[in-house]
This record gives C-alpha cells, structure tokens and sequence, in this order.
C-alpha cells in the first residue's frame, strides 16, 4: 500500500490541501460553457457576468477549487481563458482548475494566475505529455493526468491503471513529483455499459494502493441518459470516497451531491463530532 499523498493548490491567498486524511476537496464544474448554450453566447460576446455569478454561487454552495473552461467554438481561447480568470478572481479567492485541451490558452492562462494551479488536463496520449508536462514543471503546477491514451479509454481497471503509470512516470521523468499529479480514472455512462461504474470504482482502489496520489472525477457522466440523475450521482460519488476520490468535480449547487459527499466525509471519519455536517444542515434550514 502506498502512502497517501497530499496535493497542494493555492491562489495569492489561500491554499487548498487535498488529501484522504481531510474532506473531499470540492471542485465546482459549472464555469463550462459545454450544454449551456447562454454561457456559450456570452463568452463569445466577451461577457463575463455568468462566469462571476456562478463562480460566487459555487463557492457560497461549497467549492474549494473553481475549475474554469471557455472552450467555445471560433473564440479565442487564450485570450478568453485570462479575462474569465480574471473575471472570477474580482469575486472570490479561491485556487483555480484551469481546464482546457489548447496548450496556448493553458500557458496564457498561467502566465497570469497567481498561485499554484491545477492543471486540466493531461492524459496518456503522446503529443499531450510532451505540450502539458513541460508546463506543469514550469509553472510549477499540479496536473490532472486522465486515464486514457492513444488507444483511447481502456475498457478495464486495470488498464486504467497503466495508464496512470504512464503519466505518473512520465512526469516523474520532468521533475514533477507524484504529489501533483492528481488522476482522474475517468467515469463514463452506465447507460452505454453498465459495468462503467464498477471500472472506475475499481480503478480508484487501485491506483490508491500503487501510488497513493489523489483522484479527482467527473461524477455526471456516469447517470447520463438516465432519469433521476443526482440520486445516481451522489450514490456514485459516495463509493467513490470510499475508494478513495479526494477531488471530485461536480456542480456543489445540486444539492443531493453536495450532501452525498459531507456524508461520506462523515462516514469515513474525517468530520470530527458531525461538525461540518451539523453546520451544512442548519445552512439549508436557513435557504
Ligand atoms: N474530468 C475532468 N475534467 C472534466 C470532466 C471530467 N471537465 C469537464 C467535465 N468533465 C466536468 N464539467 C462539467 C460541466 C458541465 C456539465 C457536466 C460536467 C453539464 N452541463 C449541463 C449539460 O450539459 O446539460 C448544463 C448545466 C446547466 O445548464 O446547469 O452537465 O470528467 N478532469
């Protein structure tokens, strides 16, 4: 068994510490314009409004982290990226997951973020560990490596697991230590293969027992397609603690998951005397 290991994101003023032996670390997802077409329209149209809104209203719900995505199609990527970083930190101080698939959008946005970042992403694919890992060092950054590579998203825990290998290695390689790399074993949907759950879940006690890094996971995918999705979502994400997920990226705004996740903090010891639990509740009574 590997020791478990802490990551350490920060922003000017605060650090985040991610780890098993502390709550899950929230990391809010909505600043995406992915299906959200008004966001979408606003960021083309250089407005940054939403991305403040959400951003206040995720951490007010609970978010440690912020991830922050622009991708819209035509835009200008790079240049979007460090106004709506910019944009969010008008409104709160907390460290940010700046995620996008374009190298100069990634490295625009560092060069203005003050802080330790956590980098979305990278993954096992040849072409991104050479552009991303270089970055990681650089600005000195944590990454998120997912478990896929230049064959795609293997179909079994266990090859999920090589491909963390890869990537832990790799960044090894560069400098980078273990600590940052976070690895997300990435979640896909019960509705195309109903084994996609028990996968992922598999694939996070694994990777814990070898390396003993933080995992981070995209938990909606997985109730894609299927009605009541939030219930199957906090269900989902509760295993997934136990398995061993410290970081899970979701929308902390839906309710089932956010309490989903602070009872599984409790349940795993990691909420001494109910005390973030108990405080959560009477915050709901007052909403
Ligand atoms: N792993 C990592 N990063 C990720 C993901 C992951 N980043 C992106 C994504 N997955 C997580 N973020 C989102 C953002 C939005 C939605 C889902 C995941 C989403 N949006 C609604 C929709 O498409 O219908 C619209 C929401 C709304 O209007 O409120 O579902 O897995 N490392």
């Amino acid at each position: 068994m590997a020791e478990n290991l802490t990551t350490v994101v920060s922003s000017e003023t605060k650090e985040v510490l991610i780890s098993r032996d502390r709550p899950c670390v929230i990391i809010g997802e909505r600043i995406n314009p992915t299906g959200r077409k008004k966001l979408a329209t606003a960021l083309q149209a250089g407005n940054f409004d939403i991305v403040r809104q959400d951003a206040v209203a995720q951490v007010e719900a609970g978010a440690n982290i912020l991830d922050v995505n622009v991708g819209v199609p035509g835009a200008d990527e790079p240049a979007l990226l460090v106004q709506a970083i910019h944009a969010v930190r008008q409104v709160t101080d907390v460290p940010l997951c700046i995620d996008t698939a374009d190298p100069q959008a990634l490295e625009a946005g560092l060069k203005v973020y003050d802080g330790k970042a956590l980098i979305n992403s990278v993954n096992g694919e040849e072409a991104r560990l050479k552009s991303v890992l270089p970055l990681v060092k650089e600005y000195g950054a944590a990454v998120i490596g997912l478990c896929m590579d230049d064959e795609g998203i293997p179909t079994t825990a266990e090859g999920r697991l090589a491909v963390a290998r890869k990537i832990i290695e790799r960044a090894g390689k560069l400098g980078i230590s273990p600590e940052d790399v976070v690895i997300d074993p990435l979640a896909l949907t019960l509705g195309a293969d109903h084994r996609a759950g028990r996968i992922a879940l598999d694939a996070i006690e694994m990777i814990v027992a070898e390396f003993g890094v933080n995992i981070t996971m995209g938990a909606s995918n997985i109730s894609f397609g299927m009605p009541d999705r939030q219930a199957i979502n906090a269900a989902f994400i509760a295993m997934a603690i136990h398995a061993g997920l410290t970081c899970p990226i979701v929308n902390p705004l839906h309710e089932e998951v956010a309490t989903a996740i602070l009872a599984a903090d409790l349940a795993m010891g990691r909420d001494e005397w109910g005390a973030r639990w108990i405080k959560a509740y009477r915050q709901r009574l007052r909403d």
